[in-house]
């Protein structure tokens, strides 16, 4: 029980829907945590890690390994409100569905009442959700991915307002019956939903990351996005740093990098450069207002990261090896060796002869799976990172001077390019995404799959009135020559050999350099067809084996392949139907005219 009527009622409701043998509110103790630690590792679900004093080793099931885009719903009341790019149920039919599968899903369990608030408590920025879930696991990882308990009670007082986030793993037990394994249920009863007419989200059936941990994608981005569309702000799927030049000026650089681009290498780079200090505020979401100075200001709503283990290394990204080092981590689906230590593919230590794999199998250099699933993950606290800034809890955020979006493109696209303005930002933005590579037989390989801000899996709405809502900010900005300039990089260029062209990693702190420089107004350019570029001497190469031809490689625009880029982002747009922003087909048709011109 507490103050607040509301939240008592729905937590009622509730219990009589789901049926938990019985209710536990959480206060977000240590204490708290570390017994419920100990009941998961009773349970056998759980392994502590000997070699890693507080930190756990857990194993999903292996059809519970990532988020599950075809079972993620936006339901809202018309279909034509979730657009295209969504999955979308009639919210009624929805509820009735999921209504019968609450139905006593809690059985055996406990329901747990976690308060939790997506940025710093009690900031103006912030918001608060209450998820209510039968899964200590899930309880564990929101205590270290977000701020939860009696300190957000507090701020919640007796009539604040939440999102109320049900979840339930689908597996009620019988009386008597014990978790043998990961619960879960079977994919075709899984159902990620939003109900963005009333800001809530209902998870049915899965215990993993993005579908369980409901602060993340589906609130801070699906349900953060609709709130920020209709009170005027900006919920992205972006890193935040900070970066200081040798001359100790600070700017922030928001990131908006499609799913396995490195957005989390990124946020926490080891500049090349000597005298350059890169700072990590936030690895995956920004929240951005304007302040009253008419900057646009960006908190990082959460309090942990729930990064990709596989690849991560002390190479590819130092200060989050350093973050896990300093303990308080929960790892899941990784290698277990035999003297307590967690390994995976890619993290820079030769495979032990022996371990257990993220199926609970004997596995060896031989065997024929890898030892971690390539979704595996840390869950660990941002406040461990080394390289986290001094003031990436300031309640009223960091003043953002530039953009950086951006996908992998072998070909067309340069390593850096920077918007004419907001409007042309926003089309940059609008086209941005990957070159489909994969491996299986795929019709579409060599296509660019888009991916709008890299927010395609995760608007809460409309693409169109998505892309509109970015137009809007930049109309109703207080003051448009405060707005943060936008590039579009790409770390990713190849030559005709097939050869990447540029190093990337610790090195883009070059890139960076030249985006700050652009912000300050020294950086060299040259206006082009798609945008400024830089000039060929205007990336700092001093020490860096990138030749010239490289370069000027790097920095090719080939007109014919832009051509063919126009004629492909025509196609794209076709896919958004008739609301696309009447200023996405001028900036497409102005591209075009330049490239003819
Ligand atoms: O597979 C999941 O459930 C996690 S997805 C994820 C996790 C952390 C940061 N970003 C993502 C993403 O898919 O963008
Ligand atoms: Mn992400």
């Amino acid at each position: 029980m507490s103050a607040h009527k509301k939240l008592d009622a729905w937590v009622k409701e509730v219990t009589e829907l789901c049926q938990p043998d019985k209710v536990v509110w959480a206060n977000g103790s240590q204490e708290e945590y570390d017994s419920l630690m100990q009941l998961l590792v009773d349970a056998g679900l759980a392994t502590p890690l000997k070699k890693r004093p507080g930190c756990f080793l857990f194993r999903s099931d292996p059809s519970d390994v990532a988020r599950v885009e075809n079972r993620t719903y936006i339901a809202s009341k018309s279909e034509k409100d979730a657009g295209p790019t969504n999955n979308w149920i009639d919210p009624l039919e929805l509820k009735k569905t999921l209504t019968g599968l609450y139905t006593g899903c809690m059985k055996g369990r406990t329901l747990y009442v976690v308060p939790f608030s997506m940025g710093p408590v009690g900031s103006p920025l912030s918001k608060i959700g209450i998820e209510l879930t039968d899964s200590a696991y899930v309880v564990c990882n929101l205590r270290i991915t977000t701020r939860i308990g009696d300190p957000v009670m507090k701020v919640l007082g007796s009539d604040g307002e939440f999102v109320p986030c049900l979840h339930s793993v689908g597996k009620p037990l019988a009386p008597g019956e014990k978790d043998e394994k990961w619960p879960c249920a079977e994919m075709e009863n899984k159902y990620i939903s939003h109900f963005p007419e009333e800001r809530a989200i209902w998870s049915y059936g899965s215990g993993y990351g993005g579908n369980a941990l409901l602060g993340k994608k589906c609130f801070a981005l699906r349900i953060a996005s609709v709130q920020a569309r209709d009170e005027g702000w900006m919920a992205e799927h972006m890193l935040i740093l900070r970066i200081t030049n040798p001359k100790g000026e600070s700017y922030y650089v928001t990131g908006a990098f499609p799913s396995a681009c490195g957005k989390t290498n990124l946020a926490m780079l080891v500049p090349t450069i000597p005298g350059w200090k890169v700072e990590t505020v936030g690895d995956d979401i920004a929240w951005m207002r304007f302040g009253k100075d008419g900057r646009l200001y960006a908190i990082n709503p959460e309090a942990g990261f729930f990064g990709v283990a596989t690849g991560t290394s002390y190479e590819s990204n130092y200060n989050a090896m350093k973050t896990i080092d300093a303990g308080n981590s929960i790892f899941t689906n990784v290698g277990l060796t035999d003297d307590g230590d967690v390994w995976w593919e890619g993290i820079g230590t030769p495979a032990p002869a022996h371990l257990i794999d993220w199926k609970g199998n004997n596995w060896t250099p031989d065997s024929k799976d890898p030892a971690a699933h390539a979704n595996s993950r840390f869950t660990t606290p941002a406040s461990q990172c080394p390289v986290i800034a001094d003031d990436w809890e300031d309640p009223n955020g960091v003043p953002i001077s530039a953009i950086l979006i951006g996908g992998r493109r072998p070909s067309t696209i340069p390593l850096v390019h920077q918007s004419f303005d907001w409007n042309h930002g926003v089309f940059l933005g609008s086209i941005m995404g990957s070159e489909i590579t994969a491996a299986t037989i795929d019709a579409n390989i060599g296509k660019v799959r888009r991916d709008p801000f890299a927010m395609l899996p995760f608007i809460g709405y409309h693409v169109c009135d998505y892309l509109q809502h970015w137009f809007d900010i930049g109309a109703n900005a207080p003051d448009p020559s405060k707005l943060p300039k936008l590039f579009y990089v790409n770390w990713f260029r190849k030559d005709e050999s097939g050869k990447w062209l540029w190093p990337g990693y610790g090195e883009n702190s070059r890139v960076l350099k030249w985006v700050i420089e652009r912000c300050s107004g020294e950086g060299k350019a040259v206006t082009t067809e798609i945008g400024y570029m830089p000039t060929l001497d205007a990336i700092d190469r001093t020490g860096l084996d990138v030749s010239d031809a490289d370069m000027a490689e790097l920095l090719k625009i080939d007109k014919a392949q832009w051509l063919n880029e126009v004629a492909s982002i025509r196609e794209h747009y076709a896919t958004y139907g008739p609301t696309l922003p009447k200023e996405l087909t001028n900036q497409v048709d102005a591209l075009e005219k330049r490239l003819k011109g």
